[in-house]
């Protein structure tokens, strides 16, 4: 069966989708393009041969859309992922879910109404072949159990738009998430640390910023953000257990000797850096919605991801503080 889809968001994040699916995988269709700037989905449209929207709520409701993948902003998430619930239609959803714990606890309302897990949320690095290495590894128990976790996220420069609070609910949600999926625990505390500014950021932008997180077994998370570096995009991660330490390797594929030194190539950014697990996310997306499956991180994962970023955002707006995660009871439904 081919999965006709239906894609809202034709910016960067949506045309990308739309291109992997087009040239990378098997088994998708792109049907419907739906965008509040009507010309951006009628180029995407024009593109597959398929229809323009100008909202989301139009395209969910073609009966020639089998399933959605939403790549807008954040904060508009919601109604889009409700209305394809409520038309039993699968869903990605590009993170962050939604950007309050009120409209992930709808979304998982509706879902559990409908009786069924529609949505995966679009926490890419669970696909990504490295950190799927290490979990493997911690898994396995050999070296004892995870103590703690150093992470740094850095990126060569960020957009005009890119606020402070971006760099938690924008960046930092992927190590928020990589962690609770790597350690199998929910985060129950956080601080974000200040940290003597960079010059190279716009002068409203405070960074960096180190969170530091720890989970309910008291394993301690750290995630150094750092977002104008100029050189690369550049992702770390190291899960430190009693008797190993296991870290992402140099992920680019050659190594170069020469006048300049002794080196490995940069990626410049998450696209490039983060490909082969976009590419093996929505190629299970499209696998699982064939089989009539949900596949990756729940709805339940978003709102836990959110808790964490509200509580995150309260830490930095208090210049410190260590801040409670307050989450609800996970519902069986997610058990
Ligand atoms: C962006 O939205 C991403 O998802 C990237 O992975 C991250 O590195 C970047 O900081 C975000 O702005």
């Amino acid at each position: 069966m081919t999965v006709r889809i239906g894609v809202i968001g034709c910016g960067g994040m949506g045309r990308a989708h739309v291109e992997r699916i087009i040239n990378d995988l098997s088994g998708g269709q792109i049907v419907a393009a739906a965008d509040v700037n009507l010309e951006a989905a009628q180029q995407v449209a024009d593109a597959v041969g398929g229809t323009a929207y100008a909202s989301g709520q139009e395209l969910i409701a073609d009966p020639n859309v089998d399933a959605v993948l939403i790549a807008t902003f954040g904060r508009v998430h919601a109604p889009d992922v409700i209305n394809a619930i409520e038309a039993g239609k699968y869903v990605l959803c590009e993170k962050p879910l939604a950007t309050t714990t009120e409209d992930c606890l709808a979304i998982m309302d509706a879902e559990q109404k409908a009786g069924k897990r529609l949505t995966t949320v679009g926490f890419m690095r669970r696909f990504d072949p490295a950190y799927n290495s290490i979990k493997a590894i911690a898994d396995a128990g050999e070296n004892g159990p995870i103590l703690m976790v150093h992470n740094r996220h850095r990126n060569p420069s960020v957009p005009e738009n890119y606020s402070s609070r971006m760099l938690i609910d924008d960046t930092a949600i992927h190590e928020i998430d990589t962690m609770r999926w790597m350690t199998g625990e929910e985060i129950v505390e956080v601080r974000v640390d200040p940290v003597r500014q960079t010059t190279k950021a716009r002068e409203d932008l405070h960074e960096p910023i180190v969170l530091v997180m720890y989970t309910d077994s008291g394993i301690r998370l750290d995630d150094e953000v750092n977002v104008s570096l100029q050189w690369g995009y550049s992702i770390e991660c190291e899960v430190v257990l009693e008797t190993a330490a296991v870290r992402l390797g140099d992920q680019e594929g050659i190594h170069i000797r020469d006048m300049a030194g002794n080196r490995n190539p940069i990626c410049r950014s998450h696209i490039d850096r983060f490909q082969t697990a976009f590419n093996a996310e929505v190629q299970a997306w499209i696998n699982a919605v064939a089989r009539d499956e949900h596949t990756g991180s729940t709805a339940w994962d978003g709102y836990a991801a959110t808790a964490v970023v509200n509580a995150a955002l309260e830490s930095q707006e208090k210049g410190g503080e260590v801040v409670r995660v307050s989450m609800i009871d996970k519902p069986d439904f997610y058990a």
